[in-house]
């Protein structure tokens, strides 16, 4: 498969200027910029913006002007609006204010600041349709995305680490019961916090294992929290969050209840995690895994846990237990996948079809599934906890009320539009406004070094533990 990709050059040439004239509004005002508050961006504290109607006599603004004390510090001619000065150690709000009650002013506002969206430099960004689409064609993808069906992961970034900046500690820890990690891989490095399998149908422990032969655990572990803005692969959901790695299923993508739920009691009771991400499960509800994830919930712990891929309505466990949040799977155009089960106990659907993140051995690879959907809520989970210091209930909450509505079930009727899972509005974007202002991202992709194993599909690993229906496959690599 090819590494490069037809950039459309119109999209090019927009980008370039957006960014130039965003460049420049912010590299010329040498003006001071007042802090943005909560829920309102910053702006420039020396200048408000003056307004006139087309029709008023260059004579009466100067007037008014005279009368307001007010300095033009330039002229937007074709606009027709006059930069105003502000007088030293002057509330800019007042002058709007008063600007405004002079019926000759058409609008007087604050000199607003706007600021460009950090697109990571991840190589593999443009294909993360989930964190950031634009409608793009997404590498090993024949489905034909809708602009904006995405999590806004960028705008979420900059509210939660400032632009440009993507911290890769000091996040939430989040535990990920799967088939293990490549904890070596260099964009999940240094992640892994705690480590641990079970795999001897008895609930049995060892510390300090937990290596892929998989590959769908290092997968999840990847949109969770793989390292952002490193120029390299992937960006993930929380690129701060810290791992706790708990093995439970074998090679084969299977696994017994007991190593699941001595999976779930370590999380949180010896690895210190918040968050639990299972992308697994049965069609077999068990009294075990409920006092596991009742013991959880208890002790303030998340769970996240995918829907299933059932293609049906048909409960799947531990999703269907109260104290798990389950997830449901929707794609580029905004439709709730084929393969997602739908039933009442979905709370929230997140990005899960074409999902590339991290392969074991330092390559990266796309798969679809709800198992993929999980792990994009459990990191904005975990970014929300540390952003905003709520527990877990109130993460849940927050996550399901922040959810954008909308989503076509695509005629299934056993699934309901639920909410799409919003990051951005999640961590409480500064400034929805600066959507807007946001340049389409064409992020250079220089030939990567990295290799790229577009769509390694060995086998597809049942995403489940026992008694898991096999999924149907329209496509190759569901899981
Ligand atoms: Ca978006
Ligand atoms: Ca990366």
């Amino acid at each position: 498969m090819s590494t490069v990709r037809r950039a459309p050059m119109s999209v090019l040439a927009v980008l370039a200027l957006l960014v130039s004239l965003l460049a420049v509004s912010l590299t010329s005002a040498t003006a001071e910029a007042a802090p943005a508050s909560s829920g309102s961006p910053a702006y420039d504290r020396d200048h408000i913006l003056v307004g006139w109607d087309h029709s008023l006599p260059q004579q009466a603004r100067a007037d008014v002007h005279a009368r307001e004390g007010g300095e033009v510090a330039n002229r937007l001619e074709s606009i027709d609006v006059d930069v105003v000065e502000v007088s030293e150690n002057q509330d800019p709000n007042e002058w709007v204010a008063r600007y405004q009650r002079n019926p000759q002013v058409a609008f007087a506002e604050l000199n607003y600041q706007a600021q460009q969206t950090s697109v990571p430099t991840d190589t593999l960004f443009e294909d993360q349709w989930g964190f950031h689409n634009t409608a793009q064609s997404v590498t090993g993808s024949f489905v034909r995305g809708v602009n904006d069906w995405d999590i806004d992961a960028p705008e979420a970034w900059d509210a939660a680490f400032g632009v440009g900046s993507f911290p890769s500690t000091g996040g939430t820890r989040v535990a990920i019961i799967d088939t293990g990690i490549d904890r070596a891989h260099v964009d999940l490095l240094n992640k892994t916090q705690a480590c641990a399998s079970a795999l001897a149908a008895i609930g049995v422990l060892t510390n300090g294992t937990c290596s892929d032969d998989n590959l769908h655990g290092t997968h999840v572990a990847g949109t969770v929290a793989a390292h952002t803005g490193n120029t390299l692969g992937v960006a993930g959901t929380a690129p701060d969050a810290q791992l706790a790695i708990c093995k439970a299923l074998n090679g084969a993508g299977l696994g017994f209840v007991a190593d699941i739920a001595a999976c779930i009691d370590w999380s949180w009771k010896t690895a210190g995690a918040k968050i639990i991400s299972m992308s697994l499960g049965s069609e077999k509800g068990t009294s075990t895994l409920e006092r596991a994830v009742k013991d959880a919930d208890a002790a303030g712990v998340l769970d996240r846990r995918d829907a299933g891929n059932g293609y049906d309505s048909a409960p799947n466990y531990p999703a269907f237990y109260p104290e798990v949040m389950s997830v449901a799977s929707f794609n580029q155009a905004g439709v709730i996948s084929d393969f997602s089960t739908c039933n009442s106990d979905v709370e929230i659907a997140a990005p899960g079809e074409d999902v590339w993140s991290t392969f074991p051995e330092n390559t990266y690879g796309v798969i679809s599934g709800t198992s993929m959907a999980t792990p994009h809520v459990a990191g904005a989970a975990a970014l929300v906890m540390s952003e905003l210091g709520l527990d877990a209930q109130q993460t849940r909450s927050k996550l399901k009320t922040t959810g954008v509505s909308g989503l076509s079930t695509g005629g299934r009727k056993e699934c309901t539009s639920y909410p799409a899972l919003n990051l951005a509005a999640a961590v409480g974007e500064a400034d929805p406004r600066l959507h807007r202002l946001r340049p389409t991202p064409a992020p250079s992709r220089a030939a990567s070094t990295t290799s790229r194993a577009a769509r390694r599909s060995p086998a597809p690993p049942s995403t489940a533990g026992p008694g898991a229906r096999p999924p149907r496959a329209p496509r190759a690599a569901t899981r």
